[in-house]
């Protein structure tokens, strides 16, 4: 298709400059011209011979004017055109061939594509195609769309302009959709803007990942059947897949666990210092779920790492307060004075069980060394 394009648009006026190929003295060249002349339609063809050393500034036209098209100046090399040829430059006994580098104007612009940056795995979404600075005249198009079809399905389309037609539309192979159309009204004589609305959907297995939407071929005609191809665009997207999901939705229970949690000794409260260590759990999944490097293994392990953390941190929370023989919550004198009354009791004792949580060195025994602990927690409460 470019190649195509490149000829029919550039390659339409020739010059060659032959040297002789025969038996003409090696100090003389013969000059053949031929181009398009401005009509459109007819050649002009010009004859001359030249001295080596001569330029052929008097006979090959410096600029030439063409309706529709800009003329870039003299080539060795056609169709590529890299090799410019100076007018100046003096003939020499080697054949010459130059060639014209049309640049067709007046047609310009291409098509864009927009859309969400990124959307989470089963998301639906929408990607608008419009053209941007079309100079030309736009009646009838041709349009490719292809797509990451693993990651994502195509759902519809539909027209963003009451003057613009989708007139059909087929999927040729997974991910690739062809779409044709045809412009009515004001908008055949200025076709920008805002033209169809493509829907999607993110599959709900998609792994996370960039997906691509691109327009892979852009072909507008104009009244005249003309058809120009207008330059491609592309769109991508993020996909958030269903296991960073899943990770977020722990970063965030996590976090509101963590913003709730109290710190202190009472019953319901955390220990000091267990929110900084679950914070540096949840910022660690954090970094791994905001790395786009992080492969599946990765996020995986960070989710199981957060799961833990908020495991240890949960269990921490404390439901009862050793000491705290008078069931208040607190320690406080009160249960030194519940305790003394089973002062000298020991495991002996037929009521045993009822006192043997005041034993708190474990020695089947309730005595000053049971009470001095507990008095000392008393004081540091
Ligand atoms: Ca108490
Ligand atoms: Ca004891």
């Amino acid at each position: 298709m470019g190649k195509r394009l490149l000829s029919c648009m550039l390659a339409i006026a020739m010059v060659f400059i032959m040297a002789n190929t025969h038996a003409m003295a090696a100090d003389r060249a013969s000059v053949f011209v031929m181009f398009w002349n401005n009509d459109d339609a007819k050649t002009v063809s010009l004859f001359e011979t030249k001295h080596v050393g001569d330029t052929v500034e008097d006979i090959v036209p410096a600029d030439l004017i063409r309706e529709g098209y800009t003329f870039d100046g003299w080539y060795l090399d056609n169709e590529t055109f890299v090799n410019k040829w100076d007018l100046k430059t003096p003939v020499t006994g080697t054949n010459l061939f130059l060639f014209a580098k049309w640049i067709k104007s007046g047609i310009s612009g291409g098509s864009v594509l927009t859309g969400p940056g990124s959307v989470s795995a089963g998301e639906a979404f929408d990607i608008t195609y419009s053209l941007k600075d079309y100079s030309g005249e736009g009646l009838a198009q041709d349009i490719t769309v292809s797509f990451d079809a693993g990651k994502l399905e195509f759902v519809g389309s539909s027209s963003l302009d009451e003057d613009f037609i989708i007139v059909d539309h087929k999927e040729s192979a997974p991910g690739v959709i062809r779409f044709l159309s045809i412009f009515l009204d004001d908008l055949q004589t200025g076709p920008d803007g805002s033209l169809m609305k493509l829907s999607f959907k993110a599959k709900a297995d998609a792994a996370s990942g960039q997906a691509d939407v691109k327009i892979t071929n852009a072909v507008v005609a104009d009244g005249a059947g003309a058809e120009h191809e207008v330059s491609g665009a592309s769109h991508s997207i993020e996909i958030i897949g269903v296991e960073k999901l899943t990770l977020a939705e722990l970063i965030e229970q996590a976090g509101t666990l963590h913003d709730n949690a109290v710190e202190g000794k009472q019953v319901g409260q955390y220990p000091a210092g267990s929110k900084a260590v679950l914070n540096t759990a949840i910022v660690a999944a954090q970094q791994v779920l905001n790395n786009p490097s992080s492969t599946l293994t990765d996020i995986e392990q960070a989710a199981n790492q957060l799961r833990q953390a908020v495991k240890v941190f949960s269990d921490s929370v404390i439901v009862y307060i050793p000491g705290d023989y008078n069931d208040d919550d607190q320690l406080s004198v009160g249960d030194l004075a519940v305790m003394a009354k089973s002062y000298g009791k020991t495991s002996a004792d037929p009521d045993w069980d009822l006192v043997k949580s005041g034993d708190m060195n474990g020695d089947n025994k309730i005595d000053i060394e049971d009470l001095v602990l507990v008095a000392r927690m008393i004081i540091e409460w």
